[in-house]
């Protein structure tokens, strides 16, 4: 029997696990106690990691669809070959911008570094991530509020805060073990405030619910700031000593008065004043938001608004404040850090010339191997395939048929394609079943690699398992492919995950996110370790937030005031489709596209098996429609599918809420996204209902 401590690599609190393993076979999984994030507790999908290949699982040899259609099991060589050519082949033809590749936040940094080496640097291909479905939106806020990509807080933080503000954020469903912090909390008189659309099941367990509008935030915002700056509420010594912009947003926001607030937002001014009066009479605010923000069509702006409440009133920097995004998957931080898409190695634009000397440096190269500029955003490489431009793509550790927006258009892309690469667990998931090439890998039971978590938390994943013949980690797939593409001494030190680390390392090197004093074996049966760690850092403290002196990643060392005009969301409610269809995460048990977690028994039991709706009680019995009754859904893209209503308390009369655990919600979803971040506004879909004829 032997205990091999790891890390769950579903959502981005990246929990530890002692997996305990006899012959081979994991016989128990314990969430590993003195672990700072969840000490001893785990959700239940992290209790059932080792269920993963236990009903379904993939041939292990890789498949290749013939000429003919016919899809074939080949070896491994005969697979990287075939692809390498054909990848060879279509460069040649159509040059380097007709190859794309989307990456994920599931895998780990090593393995995501490599595959931005092989695709970005060699290939000199656009990959961008599916995290710019999700951390899209945050990472820009940062980088302008902040001046770097960086989530000022602790877990910890939630336990030290007497007035927690959680916006757009579902954590009793999505991040449960977070929950669990905010339940530890034993501050006498502390406030946890929900704002969100919907009564949630956070929303019931927290102190106050604000019923906003969908997509009203930003107003909500600034009428916020505009009260707190009118009576004083601010913390004038902070914003002299460590921000700018101040007096540009005091002016701007002078229009958000309280009279206009709730034509605006539904909230009344009553409300949005006890909202500033609890802010103001709290001494430690902590404000957190998730995919209620940043999935909107003015995202960015709204992020920053959050972060500009925090500014203001000096909540940054102390225990128990800040502006706090929470990532969603295992790795978001590490993929948003380390896969070389939107910016280099370590952070960084690829147009700094300082930078690019560096990395090329810590990597060893040329520096003229660096990619010239960022990768075209997700929503640019499905339009430039359906355009018949991009001939070749390659898809890892997601699944984007089932949950890009406006899914019917990766359908046709993936008809369009020349060359369509998914790399999977399952080789029958809703993007996978016809591809061109599949590449059959194992879970994260049997591999090894870092995670980074939503509080900047490294942590080893290390494998429990032994491989069985024919099989093969995702690490060893893109090296494969990188050999047989003949990159010869250009993969020289990218040969193990250990060595991809030491290359990561390097190129972190002076930078906010430096990991230099990191050591990839130590991590192994540790607590984990936050970044920054430089080398010759020594650890006092396992739990550490960001900008304590008060100073930023600006030049100036100031952080910005961000803001700008509110706009109209460019899809209104009319008359035919008078409903708003917002999306999200439906139960704790089940994960996105549910080809994971459909494997755990007590989940697959207890979930419904067709697509259903939210539908508010009072609209159910307007338009006839019963409990569990099928009914159809048109939305404004023109697309139509039926759903299961479930007449619930959760929504508001014109609202409906559908999980996007089912393939159905995002055919309903119209290409929309913010503009800086190119995130999709996933949430506020204009639909009209229908009864199924002859039901
Ligand atoms: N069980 C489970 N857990 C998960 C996941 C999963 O699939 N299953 N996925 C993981 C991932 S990758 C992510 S990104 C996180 C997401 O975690 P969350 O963001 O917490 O989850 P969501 O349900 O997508 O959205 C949160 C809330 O945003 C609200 N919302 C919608 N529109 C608006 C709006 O205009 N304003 C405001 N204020 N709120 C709005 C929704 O009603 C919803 O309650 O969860 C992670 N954890
Ligand atoms: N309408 C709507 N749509 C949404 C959202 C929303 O709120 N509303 N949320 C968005 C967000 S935040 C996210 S993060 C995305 C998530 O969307 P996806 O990333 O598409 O969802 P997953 O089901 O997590 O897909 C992961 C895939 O990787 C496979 N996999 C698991 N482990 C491994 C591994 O070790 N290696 C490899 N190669 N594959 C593996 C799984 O079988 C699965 O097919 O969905 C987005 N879509
Ligand atoms: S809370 Fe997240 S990281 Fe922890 S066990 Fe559950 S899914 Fe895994
Ligand atoms: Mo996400």
């Amino acid at each position: 029997m032997k205990k091999v401590q790891s890390t769950c690599n579903y959502c981005s609190l990246a929990c530890n696990i002692d997996y305990i393993v006899e012959e081979n076979k994991i016989v128990k999984v314990i969430p590993t106690k003195g672990y700072p994030v969840n000490n001893g507790f785990s959700c239940i999908k992290g209790l059932n990691l080792d269920k993963q290949h236990s009903v379904y699982k993939a041939n292990p040899l890789p498949r290749i669809k013939k000429e003919d259609g016919t899809f074939e099991h080949v070896s491994w060589n005969e697979a990287f070959t075939y692809t390498a050519n054909k990848l060879k082949e279509i460069h040649e033809q159509y040059g380097p911008e007709s190859i794309a590749g989307i990456s994920t936040g599931q895998l780990t940094l090593e393995e995501m570094a490599l595959y931005g080496h092989v695709m970005r640097n060699f290939l000199k291909a656009n990959v961008d991530g599916n995290t710019r479905l999700c951390m899209a939106t945050s990472v820009v806020a940062h980088k302008q509020s902040f001046g770097f990509d960086a989530p000022p807080y602790t877990l910890n933080d939630l336990e030290l805060s007497d007035t927690i503000i959680l916006i757009g954020a579902n954590p009793v469903v999505a991040h449960p073990i977070l929950w669990g912090r905010i339940k530890a909390n034993k501050i006498e008189g502390k406030k946890v405030i929900v704002i969100d659309p919907r009564y949630t099941e956070t929303a019931k367990r927290a102190d106050h619910f604000y019923r906003l509008k969908a997509k009203s935030d930003l107003t909500l915002l600034y009428t916020l700031a505009h009260v707190l700056i009118e009576k004083n509420w601010i913390d004038a010594a902070y914003i002299e000593n460590h921000t700018e912009k101040f007096e540009e947003f005091k002016t701007f926001v002078k229009e958000f008065t309280l009279d206009k607030v709730e034509e605006k937002t539904n909230l009344t001014a009553e409300q949005v004043l006890e909202l500033a009066t609890m802010i103001h009479e709290g001494k430690a605010v902590s404000l957190w938001w998730t995919m209620g923000i940043n999935q909107g069509y003015e995202a960015v702006r709204n992020a920053q608004a959050i972060i500009n409440i925090a500014l203001m009133t000096g909540n940054m920097g102390r225990p128990g404040t800040g502006a706090n995004s929470i990532t969603g998957q295992s790795n978001a931080m590490g993929s948003r850090l380390f896969s070389n898409t939107a910016g280099l190695y370590g952070g960084g634009d690829y147009d700094n010339p300082v930078r690019r000397q560096a990395v090329a440096e810590a990597l060893g190269i040329d520096e003229s191997w660096l990619p010239s500029k960022p990768t075209l955003p997700y929503n640019a490489i499905i339009e430039k395939i359906n355009a018949g431009e991009i001939k070749a793509l390659w898809v890892l550790c997601t699944n984007p048929r089932h949950s890009w927006i406006n899914n019917e258009t990766f359908k046709e892309a993936m008809d369009k394609l020349d060359l369509f690469i998914v790399q999977d667990i399952y080789d029958d998931t809703d993007s996978s079943e016809d591809c061109s090439v599949f590449f059959p890998v194992v879970p994260g039971t049997k591999k090894e690699g870092t995670l980074i978590n939503t509080e900047r938390r490294l942590s080893a994943v290390r494998p429990a398992l032994l491989m069985e013949e024919n099989e093969m980690t995702d690490f060893n797939v893109i090296l494969n492919v990188g050999k047989a593409l003949g990159m010869g001494d250009l993969l020289d030190g990218w040969k193990t995950p250990q060595e991809v680390f030491e290359k990561m390392k390097k190129c972190s090197k002076g930078m906010p996110c430096d990991i230099t004093g990191v050591d990839y074996n130590a991590l192994v049966d540790s607590k984990g370790i936050q970044w920054p760690f430089k080398e010759g850092d020594t650890l006092t403290e396992n739990e550490r937030r960001l900008f304590e002196d008060g100073q930023f990643y600006t030049p100036s060392k100031k952080a910005q005031f961000m803001f700008e005009a509110v706009t109209e969301n460019p899809l209104q409610l009319t008359e035919e489709f008078p409903y708003v269809f917002n999306t999200g995460r439906g139960t704790v048990g089940q994960w996105h596209t549910q080809t994971r977690t459909r494997e755990i028994a007590f989940v697959n039991d207890a979930v419904s098996h067709v697509a259903y709706v939210h539908i508010n009680e009072e609209l159910a019995k307007d338009l006839g429609i019963k409990h569990q009754e099928m009914i159809e859904i048109t939305s404004i893209n023109g697309v139509t599918r039926r759903f299961m209503a479930m007449v619930s308390d959760t929504v508001a009369y014109n609202e409906l809420f559908a999980p996007i655990h089912y393939i159905e919600t995002n055919a309903l979803t119209p290409s929309v996204y913010d503009p800086y971040s190119k995130e999709p506004s996933y949430k506020s879909t204009p639909v009209q209902i229908n009864k199924v004829k002859g039901a």
